[in-house]
C-alpha cells in the first residue's frame, strides 16, 4: 500500500517533534519546514533524523511561512496527503513586541499554505490549522469554552491566530478544501520551550534543588489554564485529519490550575517545603530548607503583558466523543513527566 504523505511547518517546535513521530510510527512519510537559523533549531527532532530506519521516511525543507514561493514550492514538490500547519511565533508576551511579525508567520502564513492548495488544485490534500484557546482571551463568569463559544483574543497572537481560524473556514466553504481547525487548550511537555511558564519552573526548580543560587522571576502567578500534555494533544491533531468531514474541535482536559498551583505541585512532586509571602507585585515563594528560609521566587513586572488573559478552562465533549479522546496524561502526570525530564537534565549540566 502506497504510504500517506504528510508536511509538517513547525516540525522543530514542541508539537511538530511529538506530531512526526507519531506519524512515523503510523508509517507516513513525513516531511517537515524548517527555517534558517544562525543557530541550532532542530535539537527536538535530530533524534529522528538521525535514525538510519527513517533514512526513507523523513526529509526537511527549508522554508518560512512569511515566504509565499517557500511555500508554494514546497507544497507543489510533495503533494502531500496532509498539511500540519504548526508553525507560528507562538509565544502571547512577544506577540506584544512583534505584532506584525506575529501577524505575518501565524496570521498571514496559513493564508499562504491555504492559497497554495487552491491554486495547485490538488484535492486530496487535507489541512490542519493549529488554533488556539487564546482565541477566547476574555472569560466570562469564568465559563468553560466550547466550539460555539465566543472569541474575544487579548493578543496580537490572539488575533493572528483569530484570522487563521476564520481563513481556514473560509477556504473549507468556499473552495470545498478539507480544512479544520483543532483549539487546542495550553499543552506542555518535556520539550515545552524555556520561555513558557510552566518550562520556566521546571527548568528553575529542577536547577535549584541540585544546588542553584538563582532566583526565579515570575509575571502573573494567579492566571489559570487548562494544561494538558502535548503528546496526548498530537494524536487529537491527526484524528482530526481522519475525519469523513472537516470540522472543528476543542481539545482540553476541563481542569483549570493556577501558576501558582503549578509551582505548588511542582514542589510536592520534588518533595520540597516552599511557602508564599506577601501579595501582588510583592509576593514571594520562598524554599525551606534545613529550618533556613531561602528565597526562590519573585514577582517581576516586566513578565506582566499589557494585557492578560485571566482564565481559560476548556469543554472537550465533542472530542471526547468524536475523535474517542481518552489523554493518557492528567496535570500530575504531566508535571511528573517534566520533572523527571529536568532533573536528568539539570544533573547533565553539573
Ligand atoms: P513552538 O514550540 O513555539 O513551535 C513553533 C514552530 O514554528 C517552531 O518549529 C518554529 O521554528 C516554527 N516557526 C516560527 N516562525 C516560523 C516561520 N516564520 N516560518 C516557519 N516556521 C516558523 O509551538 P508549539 O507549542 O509546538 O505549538 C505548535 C502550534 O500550535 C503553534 O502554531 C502554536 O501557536 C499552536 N498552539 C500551541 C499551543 C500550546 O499550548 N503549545 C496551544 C494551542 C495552539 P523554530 O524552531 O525555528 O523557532
Ligand atoms: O503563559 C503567566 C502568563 O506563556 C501562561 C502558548 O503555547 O498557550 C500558550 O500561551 C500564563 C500567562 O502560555 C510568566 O501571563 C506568569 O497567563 O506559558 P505561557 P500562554 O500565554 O497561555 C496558548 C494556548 C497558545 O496558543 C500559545 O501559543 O502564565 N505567566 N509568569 C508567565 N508566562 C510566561 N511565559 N513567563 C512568565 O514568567
Amino acid at each position: 500500500m502506497k504510504k500517506k504523505v504528510a508536511l509538517i511547518t513547525g516540525i522543530s517546535g514542541q508539537d511538530g517533534s511529538y506530531l512526526a513521530e507519531l506519524l512515523l510510527k503510523k508509517n507516513y512519510v513525513v516531511h517537515g519546514v524548517i527555517r534558517k537559523s544562525s543557530s541550532f533549531n532542530t535539537g527536538r527532532i535530530d533524534h529522528i533524523y538521525v535514525d538510519p530506519h527513517n533514512k526513507t521516511n523523513f526529509y526537511l525543507h527549508y522554508g518560512d511561512l512569511t515566504d509565499s514561493n517557500s511555500v508554494y514550492n514546497i507544497i507543489n514538490n510533495i503533494k502531500p496527503d496532509e498539511i500540519y500547519n504548526l508553525g507560528a511565533q507562538s509565544h502571547v508576551g512577544v506577540s506584544f513586541d512583534n505584532p506584525e511579525y506575529t501577524a505575518e508567520v501565524s496570521g498571514i502564513g496559513t493564508l499562504r499554505i491555504l492559497e497554495a492548495i487552491r491554486f495547485l488544485k490538488i484535492k486530496k490534500i487535507k489541512f490542519y490549522q493549529a488554533s488556539t484557546s487564546e482565541l477566547f482571551g476574555e472569560t466570562y463568569n469564568k465559563n468553560i469554552f466550547n466550539e460555539n463559544s465566543k472569541f474575544h483574543p487579548k493578543s496580537p497572537y490572539g488575533v493572528a491566530k483569530l484570522y487563521s481560524f476564520w481563513i481556514t473556514s473560509v477556504y473549507r466553504e468556499s473552495y470545498g478544501i478539507f480544512a479544520s481547525n483543532g483549539i487546542l487548550f495550553n499543552h506542555e511537555s518535556p520539550r515545552r520551550g524555556e520561555t513558557f511558564v510552566t518550562r520556566k519552573i521546571t527548568r528553575f526548580l529542577t536547577r535549584k534543588i541540585l544546588g542553584s543560587k538563582d532566583i526565579l522571576y515570575l509575571g502573573n502567578l494567579n492566571a489559570k489554564r487548562d494544561w494538558g500534555h502535548a503528546a496526548d494533544y498530537v494524536e487529537m491533531q491527526w484524528r482530526i485529519l481522519q475525519q469523513k468531514k472537516p470540522e472543528d474541535f476543542v481539545v482540553a482536559t476541563g481542569n483549570a490550575y493556577s501558576v501558582k498551583q503549578f509551582i505548588e505541585t511542582c514542589a510536592k512532586v520534588l518533595k520540597i517545603k516552599i511557602i508564599w509571602q506577601g501579595k501582588g507585585i510583592n509576593e514571594r515563594a520562598y524554599f525551606i530548607n534545613n529550618n533556613k528560609k531561602e528565597l526562590l521566587i519573585k514577582v517581576d513586572k516586566r513578565y506582566f503583558r499589557p494585557n492578560e488573559v485571566h482564565y481559560l478552562k476548556g469543554d472537550a465533549r465533542k472530542a471526547f466523543k468524536k475523535l474517542r479522546f481518552k489523554p493518557k496524561f492528567n496535570f500530575k502526570d504531566l508535571v511528573e513527566d517534566m520533572i523527571k525530564h529536568d532533573l536528568e537534565l539539570a544533573r547533565s549540566e553539573l
